[in-house]
């Protein structure tokens, strides 16, 4: 981080601490369940902390406005009665309006579709973007995530560029913990991508308007033995498209389970190219395929 500092923040009567499945902290709307959570915002942009009921700050104060400046910041709370921490991660971003003839510095940016696509929220151009040195690659950005997953895996010298939505880090944690709920020992994901700068993504002959673009969406599978395919996630002693199918059906169980999220999920079987993965993103209304 090129400057942060930490006001510590007393949280007191910590009515909810020990109840993992409720409400614990508010992002700009975001429901935040771990115990770090980042967020990507311009300069002078606003972040909305709200703790839930029953929690105040030593100020009094339930609710926080964090001004974003052009250093990343961050911000942490202590529950008073112990054992109970939360870190918030400001990541300030280099505006849009930055990127000329597609590039960022060296970087290729590409150009986003104008007019957007039906004129969404999920399909506005990001803001700004995050520069990326190699020493923040490796940074924890959730509990289980860091980083370097998210960045697009075009070619190109450091530093280079991305942009998140923490919605689907919030998305990614939350169905993550419901995995290890049915039984999975399961840390992270094995991703095959997350954001994509629209130069990367016309490479790949993909559609026009994929929520990658956005920030809005990840391609992953579960692969705790990390030898880079999916599971043998339904124990049949084989890898196949029914593991394929078994990790689309938890991730769409999960989805309709959650009012939190709306989005789109897209099943991808095993080939000779790749492993088997499901694309998950919170474009806000359901889309399959
Ligand atoms: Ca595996
Ligand atoms: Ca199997």
């Amino acid at each position: 981080m090129k400057k942060s500092f930490v006001p510590i923040i007393t949280v007191v009567g910590c009515l909810l601490c020990n109840s993992p499945v409720m409400a614990r902290i508010l992002i700009d709307g975001v429901n935040v369940k771990g115990s770090l959570h980042s967020v990507f915002r311009v300069p002078g942009q606003t972040v909305e902390v709200a703790l839930p009921s029953g929690w105040q700050t030593d100020h009094d104060a339930p609710n926080v406005a964090i001004i974003v400046d052009a250093s990343h910041q961050t911000y942490q709370w202590q529950s008073q009665q112990g054992g109970e921490d939360f870190t918030l991660q400001v990541f300030s971003l280099i505006p849009a309006e930055r990127v000329r003839n597609g590039r960022l510095g060296n970087y290729m940016i590409g150009t986003y579709p104008v007019p957007p696509k039906q004129n969404t929220a999920a399909h506005q151009p990001p803001a700004g973007f995050l520069q990326v040195s190699p020493r923040l690659v490796d940074m924890q950005i959730t509990d289980h995530f860091s980083l370097r997953p998210f960045i697009s895996k075009q070619p190109g010298e450091f530093p280079k560029y991305l942009y998140l939505n923490d919605k689907l880090l919030a998305f990614l944690e939350d169905f993550r913990a419901a995995i290890e709920q049915q039984g999975f020992d399961i840390q992270g994901f094995g991703f095959i991508s997350g954001y994509r700068t629209p130069h990367y993504n016309q490479q790949l002959d993909n559609i026009n308007h994929s929520q990658h673009m956005y920030g809005n969406a990840a391609d992953i599978y579960v692969d705790v033995d990390q030898d880079g395919r999916l599971d043998d996630l339904n124990r049949d002693g084989q890898h196949n498209a029914s593991d394929a199918k078994f990790l689309f059906g938890l991730a769409e169980r999960f989805m309709r389970s959650s009012p939190d999220y709306k989005g789109g999920l897209g099943l991808y079987v095993p080939t000779r190219k790749h492993t088997g993965f499901i694309h998950v993103d919170v474009r806000g209304y359901p889309a399959r395929w």
